[in-house]
């Protein structure tokens, strides 16, 4: 269980657009990747319990570089560990423009097959809907890639129980994944957290 594994500190340390603006450190990362707007930057606040860390926005596109955050956890008996959040910009986002996109494709493509220490990938999906065409062609690229792939629901609070379960059916069946590897998460309300935190544990140990 993750009562164990606290986040017990988190900074922002550096953007990139570009391969070698990647931060030197040899730090296991953890990379989160979803349409824009999807909650990406929300969820990275509630994961390291501090508002304002990661620049959130009701205007999809927010965040246009790969964004590194490093976290320091503790767990029993004596133990730390310092790994990155890293922080993508969304897919699926119109109003960028044709090359833009591609642009920006092609450099978080790059980032997602080239790092040797990407240890798991968080692949956000709004709960409220059924995945969208970007969603489940990402998913299945992940996959193709042999990347170690958390989904992850988010928006969780704005769902009644029986949407919840309803929406978690929709979303597994779509993905071809069973229904418990699902994480239904809120930021506002840090429902998920404690599962997700022992993924990346997992992950990481
Ligand atoms: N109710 C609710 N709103 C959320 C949640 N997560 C994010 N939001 C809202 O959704 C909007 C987008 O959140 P961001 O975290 O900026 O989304 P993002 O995926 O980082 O977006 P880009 O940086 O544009 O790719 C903001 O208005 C957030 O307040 C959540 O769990 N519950
Ligand atoms: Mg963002």
């Amino acid at each position: 269980m993750s009562l164990q594994f606290t986040i017990i500190h988190a900074d922002y340390i550096a953007s990139a657009v570009r391969a070698e603006q990647y931060p030197k450190d040899d730090l296991p990362e953890i990379a989160f990747v979803g349409r824009s707007n999807v909650g990406k930057s929300s969820l990275i606040n509630s994961l390291a319990r501090r508002h304002g860390l990661a620049r959130v926005s009701g205007t999809p596109g927010k965040t246009a570089t790969l964004n590194y955050y490093r976290l320091t956890a503790k767990y029993l008996p004596e133990e730390r560990i310092d790994f990155f959040l890293v922080d993508l910009p969304g897919y699926g986002y119109a109003r960028k423009g044709q090359e833009m996109r591609r642009q920006w494709t092609k450099f978080i493509e790059e980032y997602l097959t080239r790092s040797t220490k990407l240890k798991l990938v968080c692949q956000l999906i709004d709960m409220r809907h059924p995945p969208m065409d970007s969603d489940v062609r990402t998913f299945r690229w992940l996959r193709e890639q042999g990347l170690p792939v958390q989904i992850v629901a988010t928006k969780a609070d704005k769902l009644s129980r029986n949407e919840l379960a309803k929406q978690r059916g929709i979303i597994c069946k779509e993905l071809g994944m069973a229904k418990e590897e699902l994480i239904a998460y809120s930021s506002v309300n840090a429902a998920g957290r404690d599962e997700l935190l022992d993924q990346i544990q997992k992950s990481l140990l």
